[in-house]
């Protein structure tokens, strides 16, 4: 039994802070030239591009159909057998134009193209290598047809080079599974001189290169001093080149921003996702599929929808970032016509809102309910360019926080900018917008203001507990200086108003509580009301039965009542994990206590192995030893088919006198037939019990 009695919580809620929100020029991690960084910032846009003889099997392989670019692997393909890939690259239809044309058309203003990836296949002509494009039917260099496409067309030409090298000789490790391929003979070192040759080919031969992606950095045999080695020595030959973080060994994995000041590279590589929020100072970039590979399959049809797509473009430059957009040509040579078809209704959107995206900073709001925003200094002010991906129902778009001077706004599309109707009201500046969106995904409204971005973000409190008392104390996080901002509070939930009780130091306040609070600022509401709702069983003492998994650590027990709830990442820290085990925690709110609800928080996710309970059971007991039932449900057990979800189990029942309260969730025990995981076992992932 493992009990964790919780001495003292503090949590973070959210900021207040009056913040002169400059649009922040991104400094550079690593790199002292910034000018060298601003067109790639201005850019904000670009085409990624993985092709290469892992594009012939167009991801199956012996009947498997889920593979792409890592084919030779995740197959586990002897070398031999991958090699005679080489006498079947002839991608007939491949036409560089055409690719920049689309690429242009998109609005992409820079792409890259993996000149070598991890398989080791040049598709460039490298004097240090047969295992390139030279060898094959087609023998024609692409990045040549490539990069003078480019400068025919004024886009940036970039490659992307493989670290990794899984073919040649000298590159270790070997796969775990290639048993038979003998690496005696092999020396890293000589592997080193082979990669800079084939660097100083692919950004010597084929004219100005404006970016060099590296990938494939993790394995044991890099290191941080190879990678200073091959960025001294990129540096002697182009002194302005783009690298980026990835030469060096401190990713920190998807997430992709570098974790060490000695870091080298220009710009962090987040993959796959956005940054939660934006990271003033720092240059960075996700990369992104358009369906769920970066190398042609054929089978993958799970396209991203173009709002999709339109909003993390615009998600992503709203938090300072470039957005790399990935297609995969077939064998042919050809970009999947379903790829085509998204990056003509972004370019269709960029030809009327690239305004918005190109050259701008960051959003001066830390968050807004309205939408995503973007700015540009201007010669006397700021130009906010507002995204608004639900249209208002009334057609009144208020912005909130915004201290400044409204000069106009109008609709960025609209080419005589005619302008919106401006009204600055309680709680902020009010725009009246047509009655119908000017998009049908993503609405932009230019606002003008007076001098740069002067945003009051909405208070953040933080609160502790120290039990086993049953108040919680709720104060500012920051102190407030300026003598026109006010905040007014409420403790019952009801909206506050400068009528309400103003917040002038900590609140202690008892269990459960709903507190409000509203800023004004010289007499004007400003911003969205922000409140904290805490049940009764906040910051209790939990006893667990079963001791949760190491494999995804929580915090323990104190995290099931601490307010915080897990997110659809069951590895985000908040969950308490059950592999193959029957969770059971004991609340204990040290005395007899008036109960009338619960509730139990747990995920479902179907890729993965986490199942609804086959059950779950409430209890309550005066003495901890003699238990009654309070509430109980029983679950279908097919529930394994259902999509991701976070579920809470609650409901209510006649009042009654407590001291313990028992949460049981009973565990499948091992995934059904037919599940992914068949056989293994099943896991339970449990948050937040609230007991009021
Ligand atoms: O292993 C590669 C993968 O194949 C792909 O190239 C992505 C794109 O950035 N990078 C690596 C996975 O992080």
């Amino acid at each position: 039994m493992r009990t964790m009695t919780i001495r003292r919580i503090s949590i973070l809620i959210c900021l207040l802070s009056f913040v002169a929100a400059q649009a922040q020029e991104t400094q550079t991690v690593g790199n002292k030239q910034d000018d060298h960084m601003k067109w790639w910032r201005e850019a904000r846009f670009g085409m990624f591009i993985h092709w290469g003889l892992y594009s012939i099997p167009a991801g199956e392989w012996k009947g498997s159909t889920d593979h792409a670019e890592w084919i030779r692997t995740t197959a586990q393909i002897p070398l031999d057998e991958y090699n005679q890939l080489v006498a079947k690259f002839n991608p007939v239809k491949f036409n560089a134009e055409e690719w920049v044309k689309t690429a242009k058309d998109a609005g992409m203003k820079y792409m890259v193209l993996t000149s070598k990836h991890h398989d080791g296949f040049c598709l460039f002509d490298s004097k240090y290598t047969d295992f390139d494009v030279m060898s094959t039917p087609f023998s024609r260099d692409i990045l040549k047809e490539l990069s003078d496409a480019c400068r025919k067309y004024d886009m940036r030409i970039c490659w992307y080079h493989s670290i990794m090298d899984w073919h040649h000789p000298d590159y270790l490790p070997r796969r775990d599974w290639e048993t038979t391929r003998s690496s005696d003979s092999a020396d890293f070192k000589r592997y080193l001189e082979y990669l800079k040759g084939e660097v100083k080919e692919i950004i010597t031969n084929y004219g100005d290169i404006s970016v060099l992606w590296f990938d494939g950095e993790w394995e044991s045999t890099w290191s941080h001093e190879y990678a200073k080695q091959l960025y001294d020595y990129i540096r002697q030959i182009d002194p302005d080149i783009i690298i980026n973080n990835r030469i060096d060994v401190y990713r920190d994995g998807m997430a992709g921003l570098s974790t060490n000041e000695e870091a080298l590279g220009d710009f962090g590589t987040p993959e796959q996702e956005i940054p939660e929020n934006g990271l003033p100072g720092k240059d960075w970039e996700s990369c992104m599929t358009l369906n769920d590979h970066w190398g042609f399959n054929k089978f993958d049809n799970n396209w991203k929808s173009n709002k999709d797509l339109i909003y993390n473009l615009v998600d992503i430059a709203s938090k300072g970032g470039n957005y790399l957009l990935n297609v995969g040509p077939t064998a042919e040579g050809v970009i999947p016509p379903q790829s085509i078809e998204r990056l003509q209704v972004i370019g269709k959107w960029m030809k009327a809102n690239g305004a918005s995206i190109y050259g701008t900073q960051s959003s001066p709001f830390k968050s807004a309910k309205w939408g995503k925003c973007t700015q540009k200094a201007t010669a006397d002010g700021t130009r906010l360019y507002l995204h608004i991906f639900d249209w208002p129902k009334n057609n009144k778009l208020t912005v909130t926080n915004l201290i400044n001077e409204p000069v106009r706004a109008f609709i960025l599309n609209d080419p005589k900018e005619t302008p919106l109707t401006i009204t600055k009201k309680s709680g902020g500046i009010e725009i009246t917008l047509p009655a119908v969106p000017v998009d049908s995904i993503n609405s932009v409204i230019v606002l003008d203001i007076k001098g740069a971005p002067q945003v009051l973000d909405t208070p953040e409190f933080s609160y502790r507990y120290d039990a086993p008392a049953d108040k919680v104390e709720i104060k500012l996080i920051s102190e407030v200086k300026d003598p026109k901002i006010a905040i007014y509070y409420t403790l019952d939930g009801t909206a506050p108003t400068d009528k309400s009780s103003i917040l002038s130091k900590p609140v202690l306040a008892k269990l459960p509580v709903n507190f409000s609070a509203i800023m004004f600022y010289g007499g004007r509401k400003l911003g969205e009301v922000n409140q904290i709702a805490l049940p009764l069983s906040f910051g209790r003492s939990v006893t667990l039965t079963n001791e949760p998994s190491e494999k995804y650590k929580a915090a323990g027990a104190v995290s099931l009542t601490d307010a915080a709830k897990g997110s659809l990442k069951f590895s985000d820290g908040k969950w308490l994990g059950f592999e193959g085990k029957d969770f059971q925690a004991t609340l204990d709110f040290g005395k007899k206590t008036a109960i009338h609800s619960a509730s139990f928080g747990y995920l479902v996710s179907n890729k993965s192995w986490i199942f609804e309970p086959v059950d779950i059971k409430i209890e309550y007991s005066t003495d901890g030893k003699e238990y009654k039932p309070l509430l109980s449900k029983k679950f279908n057990p097919a529930m394994w088919k259902s999509a991701d979800a976070v579920k809470h189990f609650s409901d209510v029942f006649p009042e009654v006198n407590a001291r313990y309260v028992r949460f049981t969730a009973k565990n499948r025990g091992t995934c059904p037939e037919g599940h992914p995981g068949a056989g293994g076992k099943a896991w339970i992932f449990v948050d937040e019990i609230e007991v009021d």
